[in-house]
C-alpha cells in the first residue's frame, strides 16, 4: 500500500480526483473564469509520491558534458536574473477520455491543462555558466521523485527509477525555457514541484520536470522510460513507423461554456467562450460551427503571447428549438488546424481533435436559473 505523501491539499478543494496515490487532480474546466488559472484550481499530474525536500538542503546539480559542473542552492538561483513568463501547460493525456474505444491511462477530460505565470531563471543562463562542451546534443532533466515502473519487472534496473525527460540542446538554450521557483507570483506549491521545476514553453507537460534535482548534458538522445516507453507517438522513418518522444503541443481549442447538456433559450443571446493554444507560435484564429454549418470566426481575447493560451468568445442567438451541436476549431500561426477526428498514430495521447458540445435549445420561459441545467 502506497501512503499518500501529501497531506496539505486543502487548497485544492473542488478538483476532480483522478487518482489519490499518486495524487492526480483535474481542473473543473467548465468553471474557469480567468486567463490565469489560480494555483488552487491548477491540475496536478504525478507519477510517484510527492517529494518533500528541505529547501535549505536543496541543490540543483548540472553535470555531464560541461566545462564546470555546478551545484546550486536556492539562494544561488535567487541571486541570478529572474524572468517571468505566462505559459500554458497541457498534459499529453488531456482529453484521453474521448478516445474510442477507451484507452488505458488516467481518463482526463478537458482539465489537464492550465495557464500560469511562471518565474525563475533561464536555463540558458545556467548552461552558459556551466559551459556546454562540443558534442552535446540534449539536456536530461531529472526529478527528485521516483519509484518502480511496471512493478519493477520490465526495467533493466531492478530498483526505483527517477522521473526524467530530455530536451534538445537548442531548446534548452531557448528563451522560453526557465527553471521556475514561483507560480502566479507565489512560491511553487509542493505538488507543483517545490522548490524548482522546469517550464518548457510550447511543450507538453511531461517535459516540465518538477522537483528538478539534476541536469545532465549528454552526447546522444536520451532513451529513458518516460522518453520512449511512455509519452511517445508514432511517426514515419525510412518508410517504417518509429517511436518518437512527444514534444511540442498540437493546436487545440476547448469550449468552456456552454457545456454539453446545457439548455439554451430560444431567441436569447448566449456567450460561447473557451481557450485555444498551440506550441507552434500561438493561435492565429478560432472558428465556430453550429449544427455542421459554415465556420464563423470567434473573437480572440486578451493577451497574445506565444507560449500562453488565448481566450475566444462568440455571441449566438439560437433561432431553432431542439438539439444543437457546437464545434470549435483552432488554427495556429503555422497553419496547423485542429483535426476533425482522432488519429491512429498517437497511442493514448495528443487528443486534439474537435469534440462537439451538444446543447438543447428550449422555447418559452424556463424558471430562473434553469437555463444551465446540468
Ligand atoms: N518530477 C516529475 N515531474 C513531472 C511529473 C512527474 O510525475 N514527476 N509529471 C509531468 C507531467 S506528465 C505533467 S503533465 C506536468 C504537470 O504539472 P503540474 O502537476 O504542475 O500541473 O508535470 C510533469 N513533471
Ligand atoms: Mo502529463
Amino acid at each position: 500500500v502506497t501512503k499518500p505523501a501529501i497531506r496539505e491539499t486543502d487548497h485544492k478543494r473542488g478538483m476532480i480526483v483522478r487518482q489519490t496515490a499518486p495524487l492526480n487532480l483535474e481542473t473543473p474546466f467548465a468553471q474557469l473564469s480567468d486567463w490565469i488559472v489560480p494555483v488552487e484550481e491548477f491540475f496536478v499530474r504525478n507519477h510517484f509520491p510527492v517529494p518533500t525536500p528541505d529547501p535549505a538542503e536543496w541543490r540543483l546539480v548540472i553535470g555531464g558534458l560541461v566545462e564546470r559542473p555546478l551545484s546550486l542552492s536556492l539562494a544561488d538561483l535567487a541571486a541570478m536574473p529572474q524572468i517571468e513568463m505566462p505559459a500554458v501547460v497541457e498534459c499529453a493525456g488531456n482529453g484521453r477520455v474521448y478516445y474510442e474505444p477507451v484507452r488505458q491511462g488516467l481518463q482526463w477530460q478537458n482539465g489537464a491543462v492550465g495557464n500560469a505565470r511562471w518565474s525563475g531563471v533561464r536555463l540558458a543562463d545556467l548552461l552558459t555558466a556551466a559551459g556546454v562542451r562540443p558534442g552535446a546534443v540534449e539536456a536530461v532533466l531529472v526529478g527528485a521523485d521516483g519509484g518502480l515502473v511496471d512493478g519493477g519487472q520490465k526495467t533493466a534496473s531492478p530498483g526505483p527509477i527517477a522521473f526524467a525527460r530530455s530536451i534538445p540542446l537548442d531548446k534548452a538554450m531557448a528563451d522560453d525555457v526557465i527553471l521556475a521557483t514561483h507560480m502566479n507570483g507565489e512560491p511553487l506549491r509542493q505538488e507543483h514541484g517545490f522548490p524548482l521545476r522546469a517550464v518548457i514553453g510550447g511543450w507538453y507537460g511531461m517535459a516540465w520536470i518538477k522537483w528538478l534535482a539534476e541536469i545532465r548534458i549528454v552526447d546522444r538522445p536520451f532513451g529513458g522510460y518516460w522518453q520512449m516507453r511512455d509519452y511517445f507517438r508514432w511517426s514515419r522513418d525510412l518508410g517504417e513507423p518509429r517511436l518518437t518522444p512527444l514534444s511540442v503541443m498540437e493546436v487545440k481549442s476547448q469550449i468552456i461554456e456552454p457545456i454539453t447538456g446545457a439548455r439554451l433559450r430560444l431567441g436569447e443571446p448566449v456567450r460561447i467562450r473557451g481557450m485555444a493554444w498551440s506550441g507552434h507560435g500561438g493561435i492565429e484564429r478560432v472558428d465556430l460551427s453550429f449544427d455542421g454549418g459554415g465556420w464563423k470566426a470567434a473573437r480572440l481575447l486578451g493577451e497574445d503571447l506565444p507560449n500562453a493560451w488565448r481566450g475566444f468568445e462568440h455571441f449566438l442567438t439560437p433561432v431553432q428549438p431542439g438539439k444543437m451541436e457546437i464545434r470549435a476549431r483552432a488554427t495556429d500561426r503555422r497553419d496547423n488546424v485542429q483535426p476533425e477526428t482522432q488519429q491512429s498514430d498517437r497511442e493514448s495521447y495528443l487528443a486534439n481533435w474537435i469534440v462537439p458540445v451538444t446543447v438543447s435549445v428550449v422555447a418559452g420561459a424556463d424558471k430562473a436559473g434553469a437555463e444551465y441545467a446540468i
